[in-house]
Order: C-alpha cells, then structure tokens, then sequence
C-alpha cells in the first residue's frame, strides 16, 4: 500500500471570472485565463515536486479571487483559524475551505467586527507576524492571537506600507530566514533572522513560498533570485506573470500543511 503524502497543499483552479478580482495597488490590465490557467498548473506540478499531495477546493466560478487561497485560513500544527477576508467580496471563500480543513485540524473563526487575510500571516516557528493593512484590522490580530496563545504562539502585529498584504512584503525562506522588503516593512522587527533582502529594482519580489526543500518563486525577480541562491537555497523559479496581474503571489494560490499524525 501507498502511504498518503504527509503534506498538503489546498488550490483552487483558476476561475473564469478572475479578470473581476479586487486590486488595491495595481491597475487593471487583461488577463489571460488559459496563460493563468496553465501557470496555476505548472505552480501545482512544482507542489507536487515538493513532496505535497495536492487537493484542490472544488470550484468557485462566481468568486473571483477564489484561487488564492491563502486568504481563507491560517493553518498551525495544532489548530486553524479560519478568516474574514477584510474585501466582502471574499467572504464566501471561506466555507469551502473550512469543510476542506475539518479532517485536519480543530478549527476556530475570525468573527466580525475583526478582519484578517491569510495574506498578511507569517508563521515562524512560534512566532506569528500579522500584518496591518487594508484587509486586516487590529480587531482581527487580537482575535489571532487569543487563538493561537493556549498553543504558545506569540502574535505580533506590524504595520504594512504600500503593498497589499504582509506576506507580500516579507516571507519565511526556512526555519530562521525571511526575504523582505525594507519599505514596505519594518526590517528591525526581523532582525533575530538570517534577512535577504528584495533586490531594489524589484520591490514586488519578498513573496517566496518555502516547501520541504524548496522555494517556490516568482521568475519575474531574477536579481532576487540569485541573492536566495546565493544563500544555498534551492529556488523552483515558475512563471506567475498572469496571477501577478490579480495581485496574487506564490503563496497565495495554496495553503500547504502537514497532515498530522
Ligand atoms: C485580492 O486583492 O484579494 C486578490 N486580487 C489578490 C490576493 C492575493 N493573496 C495573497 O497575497 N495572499
């Protein structure tokens, strides 16, 4: 018998209706759905690569942003917590994704008046870095972090500048690593980890997605790139040039965790 792969990474595919989806610091331009479609493809392909079982959510054809799945939830080792994405338009993404994470883990809601994207989540060991931005609020952090305190988690929340959520200013890239922005996050609150930072002539490249042994990366950010490989990371470059345009990264399109015991 084939064990089942001990991680999880939960997609969506892209839906018909993504040219609809919410930006904040971008303008409009056309996408291509069968570019986006195929992209999205290859960025599971390269989930799979890296020892996850991929499970996609059934589709959401009427829910624009719904591929990036990300915002849906924030999944630790021993609970989720499911979010109220701070856009209304993105409410009903959720419960698809709650029934997908039932199996795996207890899970606990943002309740309104509290927003919060999983977007501007960053879970480092025990430490958990909210971001503050158009999408989520304060009340938002303060409900995370009543959740996550019983497992010991510390939440931090931080300011985020001109971007749209945390994670697109600053990610994990191991254990005790993180790429980041220095303007459009406050660096100093990351200086107990080994710090790349984004090369400047590519503000929009902090956003790195660690799996297992990889990196899964944009390749629209080569000058980044190579300070990662200049770390000894070893970096899966894909071409996401289409879910840019939706303001979609490369960890915004999964939620990955371990299946547990
Ligand atoms: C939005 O504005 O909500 C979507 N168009 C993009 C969401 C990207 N998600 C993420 O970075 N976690």
């Amino acid at each position: 018998m084939i064990d089942p792969p001990a991680r999880i990474a939960l997609t969506r595919e892209v839906g018909p209706s993504l040219a609809r989806c919410e930006l904040t610091h971008l303008e409009r331009e056309p996408i291509d759905l069968e570019r986006a479609r195929a992209q999205h493809r290859a960025y599971e392909d390269c989930l799979r690569s890296l020892g996850c079982g991929v499970e996609r959510l059934p589709p959401e054809p009427d829910l624009p942003d719904a591929v990036f799945v990300e915002d849906a939830a924030v999944v630790l080792e021993e609970v989720a917590v499911l979010a109220r994405p701070g856009a209304p338009s993105r409410r009903a993404e959720v419960e698809s994704a709650a029934k997908a994470l039932a199996p795996y883990r207890a899970l606990l809601a943002i309740e309104p008046p509290g927003t919060l994207d999983g977007g501007d989540v960053l879970v480092i060991g025990r430490s958990v870095y909210v971001g503050l931005s158009t999408r989520t609020n304060p009340e938002g952090a303060t409900q995370l972090a009543a959740a996550l305190a019983p497992h010991g988690y510390a939440v931090r929340p931080l300011a985020v500048r001109s971007c749209l959520h945390l994670k697109t200013a600053v990610t994990g890239v191991g254990p005790s690593a993180v790429l980041l922005n220095p303007a459009w996050v406050d660096a100093a609150a990351f200086d107990a980890f080994e710090r790349t930072f984004v090369h400047p002539d590519e503000p929009w490249g902090a956003n790195a997605l660690a799996v297992g042994p990889g990196v899964v990366y944009a390749d629209a950010f080569p000058r980044t790139r190579d300070r990662l490989l200049g770390r000894g990371l070893d970096v899966r470059a894909l071409d996401v040039s289409e879910l840019a345009k939706a303001e979609g990264g490369v960890t915004c399109c999964s939620l990955v965790f371990d299946a547990g015991p």
